[in-house]
């Protein structure tokens, strides 16, 4: 067996999605060797591996000699600068970043809604090689959708986002934590670095750049990636991005009209039995998907799920996951497990 194992890099190995990435691995038998790769800052340093510590490389374009799949999360530069090389070198690529999600020759991918897209990828003819990681705020929506699309037909989505700070990275953590500190001792905080204010009690609507239009980058990524995943151009969306002081685990309340009528109890249903999606929605037990709850876990959380008021073909619901999880590092290690599992050799040079 260890021979059929694949030999896999982690570009961005010390950063919050590269950790979470390496403790998936950890639980993968196709898992052979394991390259740890970060900035020439970190080289030589180590992050927890198999219960040891492995050594981390600096990240340059030799790096994927010998590598079957790299996994990239260092960024969207990093991703144009070496991406492009490591599927040169034979690798195939699960890129986190937003550098290649809305190239047409490029599938963009969530298992549980559009798996076939993935193989794409591999073809010797068309396929760059490289496949993209959705963001993780479109991921867990999709998610939520899927099912109830294929019932009654989505025509339009609003959704409001309340996003963790680990989606911002490692140092993003840690000024909130220095920050609520500061905050609850009453020393002064410092100027904020991560967020555009102080992020420890507040709520920013502002994640990612504003664009012409006056939404943000982060949400107009919710409008073209949801469209390309769901396959449906003509989907209306608008997003509203918020950044709420929560670790790990983002919430979305999402609004969706359908083209036929669907009611609450339908889409319990539904969801209950899509896959990757626990159902977790009894009022009367206070029982509702958290972020708290959530963190750490692969699935997505749906709840207080509720018909329109006024219109027969609208839902309301609340849907949780956790970012670092579903949201990036789980959703690249399943593109590669279904396309083991539907029988794709993924060595170099095969
Ligand atoms: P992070 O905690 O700040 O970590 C960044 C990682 O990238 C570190 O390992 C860092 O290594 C490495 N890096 C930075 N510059 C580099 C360079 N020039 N060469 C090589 N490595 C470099 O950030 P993160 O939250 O893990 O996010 C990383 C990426 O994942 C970003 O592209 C982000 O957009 C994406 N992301 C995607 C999702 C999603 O929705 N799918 C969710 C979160 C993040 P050093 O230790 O050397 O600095
Ligand atoms: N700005 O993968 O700041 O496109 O929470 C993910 C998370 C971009 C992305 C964030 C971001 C992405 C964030």
């Amino acid at each position: 067996m260890s021979e059929n194992r694949l030999r896999v890099a982690v570009a961005g190995a010390t950063g919050a999605v590269g950790r979470e990435m390496l403790r998936l691995l950890e639980t993968r038998d196709w898992v052979g060797e394991v390259r740890g790769l970060a900035s020439a800052r970190s080289a030589g340093s180590n992050v927890p591996f198999r219960g040891a510590p492995l050594t981390v490389d600096e990240l340059t374009v030799d790096s994927f000699q010998n590598i079957d799949v790299a996994l990239f999360s260092a960024g969207g530069s990093v991703s144009k600068e070496f991406a492009p090389a490591a599927a040169a070198a034979g690798a195939l690529v699960v890129d986190n970043s937003s550098a290649f999600r809305m190239d047409d020759d490029v599938p963009l991918v969530v298992p549980e809604v559009n798996p076939d897209a993935a193989a794409a990828a591999l073809q010797a003819n068309a396929g760059r090689g490289i496949i993209a990681n959705p963001n993780c705020s479109t991921i867990q929506m999709v998610v939520a959708l899927a099912p109830l699309h294929a019932e009654a037909g989505l025509n339009r989505i609003i959704v409001s986002t309340y996003q963790s700070v680990s989606g911002a990275g490692q140092s993003a953590m840690q000024e909130l934590i220095s920050h609520t500190r500061c905050r609850i001792s009453g020393e002064a905080e410092p100027a904020p670095d991560k967020f555009p204010h102080p992020i420890a009690f507040n709520a920013i609507p502002h994640i990612d750049v504003f664009l012409d239009n006056a939404y943000t980058r982060e949400e107009m990524k919710m409008v073209y990636e949801t469209r390309k995943i769901m396959g449906l151009p003509g989907l209306q969306v608008s997003a509203t991005c918020v950044r709420i002081p929560v670790m790990r685990a983002h919430s979305e309340s999402v609004t969706a009209e359908f083209d036929r009528h669907l009611s609450a109890d339908r889409a319990r249903e539904l969801l209950a039995a899509a896959p990757g999606v626990v159902v977790r929605d009894a009022p009367g037990d206070n029982s509702y998907p958290m972020p708290r709850d959530a963190e750490s876990l692969d699935d997505t959380f749906v709840g207080r799920i509720r018909e329109d008021v006024d219109r027969p073909a609208t839902l309301h619901f609340w849907v949780v996951s956790d970012n670092l999880r579903k949201g990036a590092a789980t959703n690249a290690v399943q593109i590669v497990d279904n396309l083991l599992a539907a029988g794709y050799c993924l060595h170099a040079n095969a």
